[in-house]
């Protein structure tokens, strides 16, 4: 396997030249082709368990809540009451672990495209893939578009838990993707997709942007750091349907006490605030021209909200 030599898994991609991420590995636990990808995972010396897909890691046992946490609490905390939400993508199931702990939530649809994904997940990344045990998720082996183009008008949060855009999620970074979104939303809906890493795909993420302003009435970009993503962290780009939506205050919060019940170990309500605080070059490379849907005044914010 080209990716581990010397006992070294390094994570090696056009989308991030010239830098790699090293992992130790004790044990590669599967090995494997499904019908879309190659499907890793391996047992590292200090980040646990590791799920990679086509030679990219997707998550480690060690850091991933931080991104499982932040890309299901910051959507359904943006929401007043989010009673039907959908799942693209994550198939290991941390997202739907995070989707779990919201008991306001009455249903949760899963479409993930790679059934294998899933069953590796089950096997050997139980702490994850322990949010398949809800009673509320129906899952659905099959194409993402083709479910929204079925279920228009229908939910209240979209998650796309999705790759790089190199390979089977390619499309999910693309402008129909985000209007098929929108029109499976019901009203006051809001999507948050995998928004990739300011360090190194500014200009997509700008062109995300771009193209959600014209679709959306509200659109952010938020992250959190994640060690073993590249460069350390990962990006979240929100879109809602509501225009009175502030994405930088959650209007509802866990106390206390549930963060600490739930597990929940990255998210609270500061740092839901703080990840849409964008260092300058971001502001500056994210400032978009004025839109017919995005006509409001500039505010003299620190956020890439637009
Ligand atoms: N560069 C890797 C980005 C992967 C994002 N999705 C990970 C899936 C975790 N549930």
């Amino acid at each position: 396997m080209d990716a581990i030599r010397n006992g070294w898994f390094s994570e090696l991609s056009p989308l991030w030249p010239g830098q790699a991420m090293s992992l130790e590995v004790e044990e590669v636990l599967y090995h494997g082709r499904s019908k879309y990808q190659d499907v890793l995972v391996f047992k590292s010396k200090t980040y646990g368990n590791v799920l990679v897909l086509d030679g990219v890691i997707q998550c480690t046992e060690r850091d991933e809540y931080s991104y499982q946490e932040m890309i299901a609490h910051l959507p359904l905390m943006s929401h007043p009451n989010p009673k039907k939400v959908l799942l693209i993508g994550g198939g290991d199931g941390g997202v739907l672990r995070e989707i779990a702990k919201h008991s306001c939530v009455e249903s949760v649809v899963q479409c993930e495209i790679d059934d294998k994904v899933i069953e590796v997940s089950k096997k050997y990344l139980p702490k994850m893939a322990c949010g398949y045990d809800n009673p509320k998720l129906t899952v659905n082996i099959g194409d993402g578009f083709d479910f929204m183009k079925k279920n228009k008008g229908s939910f209240d949060i979209i998650i796309t838990d999705s790759s790089d855009p190199i390979g089977p999620a390619e499309a999910l970074f693309q402008k129909s993707y985000y209007e098929l979104m929108k029109e499976a939303l019901r009203p006051g809906g809001i999507v948050c997709t995998q928004g990739e890493c300011m360090w190194l795909h500014l200009d997509l993420i700008r062109d995300m942007q771009d193209f959600c302003g014209s679709l959306y009435p509200h659109v952010a970009y938020s992250y959190c750091t994640i060690p073993t993503y590249p460069s350390g962290q990962i990006g979240f780009v929100l879109c809602s349907t509501n225009p009175d939506t502030n994405f930088m205050d959650p209007v509802r919060k866990f106390t206390e006490e549930q963060l600490e019940e739930l597990n929940i170990r990255y998210y609270n309500a500061d740092i839901h605030r703080a990840s849409f605080v964008l260092p300058q070059f971001v502001k500056k490379a994210l400032k978009a021209p004025k839109t017919e849907a995005n006509n409001q005044p500039e505010e003299d914010g620190q956020n890439g909200e637009k």
